[in-house]
């Protein structure tokens, strides 16, 4: 297989995908004064870490296309739990994809003590032989879903699997104290957002003079 050919595609639809979604925070700015995105991110899986996922999963190459829904990966960043599911709802209302299946690891959080809420796109793609039909993940999640996710993964990446038990207990009461913390941000919400309204009209005041 010629993997620059194979991966093409999905190299275009994070590419396009961030546009889109990028597209969607700034509109939110400039009739909201404020959007549910805070930021939207997109990568390729690399090459290692499909072989890597494939075998795990005992995938043969044939059907990684089918059976591997992340190697298009977008991430969406909100600032609170209500946003994801605003998010989501914006995703669901949308013409030009269909969803294939929703993860909900929010209300029932990983083993690991993982939160987000995953949704598997398929996305018709144009390609120079015509239309091609892409899955994609899109992973929204809060900044504070998000700390604990990096940093987990690092430590995954780290430790190959083999984390020690206090590591990972820690890392489970971290999880904990991060989905405390939306919680009782959540219960400011309107409060921030006021303070940030106030924020970007002196910030836009200030570009103008
Ligand atoms: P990377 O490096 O982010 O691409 P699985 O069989 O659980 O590995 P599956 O069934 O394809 O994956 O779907 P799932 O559970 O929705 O997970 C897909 C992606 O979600 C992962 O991709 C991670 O990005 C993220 N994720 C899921 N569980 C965890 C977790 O416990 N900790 C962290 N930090 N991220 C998680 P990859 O391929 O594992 O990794």
């Amino acid at each position: 297989m010629d993997w620059d050919i194979f991966m093409a595609p999905y190299a275009q639809v994070v590419d396009e995908l961030k546009v889109k979604l990028k597209g969607m925070r700034q509109q939110f700015e400039y009739e909201r004064d404020q959007s549910p995105i805070e930021f939207v991110t997109g990568r390729v899986k690399p090459k290692s870490s499909i072989i890597e996922k494939a075998m795990r999963k005992g995938v043969n190459l044939q059907e990684i296309e089918r059976e591997l829904q992340d190697i298009a990966g977008i991430r969406v960043v909100c600032q609170f739990v209500d946003d994801i599911y605003e998010v989501v709802d914006m995703l669901k209302n949308r013409h030009d994809f269909d969803i294939v299946e929703q993860k909900d690891y929010i209300t029932e959080k990983k083993d690991s003590g993982y939160r987000s809420f995953h949704v598997i796109i398929s996305y018709p793609v144009e390609t120079i032989h015509g239309e091609k039909l892409v899955q994609a993940e899109i992973q929204i999640r809060t900044l504070a879903m998000n700390f604990w996710a990096t940093n987990e993964h690092s430590l995954n990446y780290k430790y190959a699997g083999q984390m020690p038990a206090e590591v990972r207990s820690r890392l489970k009461r971290a999880a904990e104290a991060a989905f405390q913390l939306d919680e009782e941000m959540s219960k400011i919400k309107n409060e921030i957002q006021e303070a940030q309204k106030v924020f970007n009209r002196k910030e836009e005041q200030d570009k103008k003079t």
